[in-house]
This record gives C-alpha cells, structure tokens and sequence, in this order.
C-alpha cells in the first residue's frame, strides 16, 4: 500500500468502528478519528475508562490489570494530567502494530540548517561549525531514516535587519538602521498576530550559496527534505512549526509516513533551530533527543539554559556515542510491558515552549 493512500483516506473508506480503525494498516493516520470513537463523553481526554476499552480493541487476545492501564495511562500521558490528549494518542498509535504486541522503534536524525551561511556565511558560527560535518556523516547511516532542514528565506524576509531597517515589514517600532540582533515587534497581519523578532544579517535565501548545505555534508537522495521559513511574514526556528505555530512545515506528516517514533536532532544551532525543533518534537509525541556534539551554539553561554528547558520537555541530551548506544539497545522489539515500564516521564513541551517563544502572541499564550 503506498503511503499517499494511507494519509489521504477519504471519508468513505473510513471503518466505522474504532476496533476496524485501530485494526487498519496505518492506525496513526487515524488519530483523531479514534480518538472521537473513545472518547465517549466528548470531553476531548481519554480518561482512564476511555483508554481501558481502546486498549482492549487494540489488543484483542490480551487481558489487561488495573495495574495495566494505570501503567498504560502513565506511559502515555506526557504531560501528567491524568488522562490522554490527541498527541499522546498519535505517540502510542506510533509504535503500535495492528495484531501484533510487539513494540518496535524506528528512528531518524534530523539535521538542522547546516549550510554555508551558518558555517562561513553571513551568520558565521563562533565555534567552527564545520567540524560536526564529518561527525554527522560517520553516524548518519545508523538511522532508519535522515532528514535534512534548509532555513529556506525569500530574499526579503522579516527576520532580516536589511529587509525591516528598509521599511519592507510593518513593524510597531520607528523604521530606522537597524543592527543585527536588535529585537522588533511584527505587526499583527492576517496570518499571524502581533509578536517580537529577532533581527539576523540577511542569511539562508532561497537558492542561493549561502543557503546550500556545507559541501561536504552527505545528502543522499532519500532523505527527506524540510524547509523553513519559507514565507516572507514568519520566521521558523523549529523544523515542525514556525514560530507561533501558525503554519506546519510537514515534517511530522514525513516523519509518521516512515513510521518514525524517535527524533534525534543535530546540527546548528543547538541553542536556537535544533532545541525548537526537538521540542516540538517531544510536543507532537515523538521521543525527542539532542545530540550535543554534532550540533554547535550559536553562544556557548545559552548552553545550560537550553540543557534545562530540554530536560523539562523530556527531551534527551547524548553525545554521539551515547546516541548510537542507545540505537542499538533500542533495536531490540520489546512488550507491551516491557515498552511501558521504560517509558520515560516527560513534561509536556508546551510550557517551555511559551518560555521559548518568549514575548510572542495573546494568541500563542491563548493555546
Ligand atoms: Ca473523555
Ligand atoms: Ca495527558
Ligand atoms: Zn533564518
């Protein structure tokens, strides 16, 4: 079955039961409309009943203890409020098998803007950014799947000092000559509302040099291909969202269709693209990691804040070594039980985000 049948299902090839969805060949693109079925009193959580009887039709032959679903429960509820939302609900349907109780993981390594104007360019990295290229190379082909992130920026963009300091953006400050790192105020537009940008040099524009990817960075034709900050009015820092989550780059869509459970982000820069691109990761229910040493700062003294606010997402902090170790024990499939009883505790990445995310939108704090 290709996988463009599997995220276009139209309304008529929909089972109408959640056992026959939860059956179907891809459940995951299901989410939502599983989450409907159980959820009996529309009150958009699946409380521990509601949970109780998906997990029966998921798993037809088993029995399952009280123990069982409260463990099931935890395992799950990544921000601890006693009861599953959607997203929680994507990350189980992520890593299960109709028919089967094994749970199997499959990775991917996300790489995040490692392009000449990040490297040499116009936002030159402090700290030698070239050296994590051949770092990425050696361990890229110990994923299941490899994607490449391109900060992607038309040639005026709102994140750039000559593009605002040349009047081309309406921003709530006077238009003056603006230096690069200087904080403004976008001014509200249909898009998106009102909320503050950092200024760059101007950098990634659309087909240009700066904007390739180092030249000795391996791109195989297979990987999949992420661009950000795409549209001149909003900014990306994440490869999953833009800044105030107005628009989705597709990369989760990308990620479910290969079956992906775990992200390890790399690449530049650690304290900016790659913790909002793993956080909001950990956010729509993959296991989120960070691989310190294949990435670089944009300041080395951002460092241990952006250790802390990963840490309280749930998102992992390894070296590469630790990363790969960590592969290779997790190729082994494991029970149900077994899956659960491991699974890690995290703090939903949502409120680290608005931290993140700073002095942006009513809208963005509404959410
Ligand atoms: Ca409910
Ligand atoms: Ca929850
Ligand atoms: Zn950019």
């Amino acid at each position: 079955m290709g996988c463009n049948e599997s995220t276009q299902v139209s309304s008529d090839v929909v089972p109408d039961s959640g056992k026959s969805m939860l059956q179907s060949g891809k459940p995951h693109f299901l989410a939502e409309k599983i989450f409907e079925k159980y959820d009996h009193n529309q009150n958009g959580l699946l409380e521990a009943s509601e949970l109780a009887a998906l997990m029966k039709d998921a798993f037809p032959g088993e029995t399952f203890t009280e123990q069982d679903q409260q463990l099931m429960l935890q395992s799950f509820d990544f921000d601890q409020n006693g009861s599953i939302g959607v997203n929680e609900l994507r990350a189980f349907l992520r890593l299960y098998v109709p028919g089967q109780s094994m749970i199997k993981t499959k990775t991917a390594l996300i790489i995040i803007d490692v392009q000449n104007d990040f490297i040499t360019g116009t936002l030159a990295n402090p700290y030698k950014a070239a050296e994590i290229v051949p770092i990425i190379n050696n361990i890229r082909d110990k994923f299941d799947c490899v994607c490449i992130s391109y900060d992607w920026h038309p040639f005026e963009h709102c994140s750039f000092a000559e593009s605002v300091s040349a009047g081309k953006f309406p921003i709530k400050e006077k238009v003056e000559k603006f230096a690069p790192f200087t904080p403004i105020t976008l001014v509200a537009d249909k898009d998106r509302p009102e909320h503050s940008q950092m200024l760059y040099p101007r950098h990634a524009v659309m087909d240009s040099e700066g904007g390739k990817c180092h030249a000795d960075l391996v791109v195989k034709d297979q990987d999949l291909r992420v661009y950000k900050g795409t549209k001149p009015n909003i900014d990306s820092y994440s490869a999953f969202f833009d800044n105030i989550k107005a628009n989705d780059t597709g990369l989760t869509a990308m990620l479910e269709k290969e079956g992906v459970t775990d992200v390890y982000c790399c690449g530049l820069v650690t304290d900016i693209c790659v913790k909002s691109t793993a956080l909001h990761g950990a956010e729509v229910g993959f296991n989120a990691y960070v691989i310190e040493d294949a990435s670089k700062p944009l300041d080395q003294n951002n460092i241990e804040p952006t250790k802390k606010a990963l840490a309280e997402a749930g998102v992992g902090w390894l070296t590469c070594k630790e990363a790969l170790a960590k592969i290779e024990s997790g190729k082994k499939e494991l029970t149900l039980r077994e899956y659960m009883s491991q699974a890690k505790k995290s703090v939903y990445a949502k409120r680290v985000h608005s931290e993140l995310e700073g002095t942006l939108s009513s809208h963005a704090a509404k959410k």
